[in-house]
């Protein structure tokens, strides 16, 4: 790695009225800080002043362009939740700068539900295993006293729901082996705060997305390909399940409940949602107006389309798309968050698809500017060519 995380301070000394005051700086260490939610939250703790240090896992291509503004500002050490070894290394080194008090945030997984139909084990190792050996090597280290920590828990436990809407207190049902390795992390991380007085918390985050939402998702593989037709490097936008429904907010507002987490007195479980549904439909529809498109949807099941006032075929389905075991509703209940937290959404979800449909439209005219070529990001969500969403 090109930082050195010794170079950083654990304590600032600032000059005030004369007199020298040493000010101890907190530390956070986040998995996963080259995703979606890593990149949101290590600005968020950047801006709060924390010394933030991110486990970067070795790719054959450089895969860091979220958190590329702020790379300067990081300590970044290579490591992967399947190697006990490295995870156990970086908490040594940084116990060595001895932090008054450290938050361990674990964001780091495979995170693709439709993946973890085709990488079931993987997924475990990685989502549900990966946790166990986080929160072992920080047990090894001698670093739980100091140590706050939080577990990225998912919507997807409720799976087949039990209940409407989702709280904390709802059973669990997951219907894939991602939600069944989240689950195991979920409890083993309750299992460890009874067992061992660990500070953990889970936070059970519904869908949330952004710009930066990785492309696969379907909310991003929707903004990006409607984006794509306009700049005319695309025709189609093919998808799977439009009936599905999704309690859907802005993973900037939700990294913010999971620092309030790490703040509370008493580490607990809680449940981050907007309380707002919508179906996978509604938000073609949205984001189509964006574009000025609007949709006429006819046929049923795989057969259904949509096309625009031109009488264009926009979308489609795909039983390629369908998963063998589908989450069909999700809705949350965040009023826990909200009275103990006084956490709250600032974003809507017109808001959200407006960002999500800027961002693209303009990265999308930003390569096609560069390239005289179809773009390399368009081939990829391409129907034909791309398997994996
Ligand atoms: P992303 O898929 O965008 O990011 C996942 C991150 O995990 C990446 O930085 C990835 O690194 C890293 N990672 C993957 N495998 C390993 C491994 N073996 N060792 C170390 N790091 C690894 O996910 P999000 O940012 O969207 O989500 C963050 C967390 O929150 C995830 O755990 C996800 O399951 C969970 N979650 C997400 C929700 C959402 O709606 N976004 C809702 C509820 C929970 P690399 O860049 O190298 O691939
Ligand atoms: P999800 O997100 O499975 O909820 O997991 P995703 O965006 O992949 O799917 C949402 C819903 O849309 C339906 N869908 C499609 N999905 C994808 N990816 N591609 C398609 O073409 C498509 N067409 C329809 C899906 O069937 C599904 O019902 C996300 C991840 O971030 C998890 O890590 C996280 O835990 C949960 O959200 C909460």
């Amino acid at each position: 790695m090109t930082h050195d995380y010794k170079s950083i301070p654990v304590c600032l000394t600032i000059v005030q009225n004369d007199k020298l005051h040493i000010q101890k700086m907190s530390v956070a260490l986040i998995t996963g800080i080259t995703g979606q939610d890593g990149s949101y939250l290590a600005e968020l703790l950047l801006d709060k002043g924390y010394i933030v240090h991110g486990i970067i896992r070795r790719q054959s291509a450089i895969h860091t362009p979220r958190i590329d503004h702020i790379y300067d500002r990081l300590s970044l050490h290579y490591g992967d939740l399947t190697d006990s070894s490295s995870l156990i290394g970086v908490l040594t080194k940084i116990k060595a700068l001895n932090p008054s008090k450290l938050e361990v945030y674990n964001l780091g997984a495979q995170s693709h539900v439709k993946v973890s139909f085709e990488l079931p084990e993987y997924t475990a190792e990685t989502t549900g295993i990966g946790t166990l050996k986080l929160l072992e090597a920080i047990r090894t280290t001698g670093l739980c006293e100091k140590t706050r920590f939080y577990q990225a828990s998912t919507s997807e436990m409720f799976g087949l729901v039990q209940e409407n809407p989702q709280r904390e207190t709802t059973p669990f049902y997951p219907r894939s082996p991602y939600g069944c390795a989240k689950l195991y992390a979920h409890w083993i991380v309750k299992n460890y705060r009874e067992s061992y007085g660990f500070h953990a918390s889970s936070g059970i985050l519904f869908n949330h997305e952004s710009p930066r939402r990785g492309e696969t998702f379907v909310t991003r593989k929707i903004t990006r390909a409607f984006a794509a037709i306009k700049a005319g490097v695309q025709n189609e936008l093919i998808l799977g399940n439009l009936d599905a429904k999704r309690d859907w907010g802005h993973a900037r507002d939700f990294v913010k409940a999971m620092w309030l987490m790490m703040q509370q007195d008493k580490p607990d479980d809680y449940v981050i949602a907007t309380g707002k549904q919508y179906t996978v439909r509604d938000f073609v529809n949205l984001a189509a107006s964006h574009f000025k498109w609007n949709l006429t949807w006819a046929g049923t099941g795989v057969d259904e389309v949509a096309t625009d006032q031109y009488h264009r075929v926009l979308v489609r389905v795909s039983p390629k798309y369908f998963r063998p075991a589908e989450v069909e509703t999700l809705l949350g209940d965040a009023s826990k968050a909200r009275e103990a937290l006084g956490w709250s959404t600032e974003t809507s979800f017109n808001e959200l698809v407006s960002e999500m449909c800027i961002a693209d439209t303009w990265s999308l005219r930003d390569i096609s500017h560069r390239r005289k070529t179809v773009p390399a990001a368009v081939r990829e969500i391409d129907e034909s060519k791309h398997n994996e969403s």
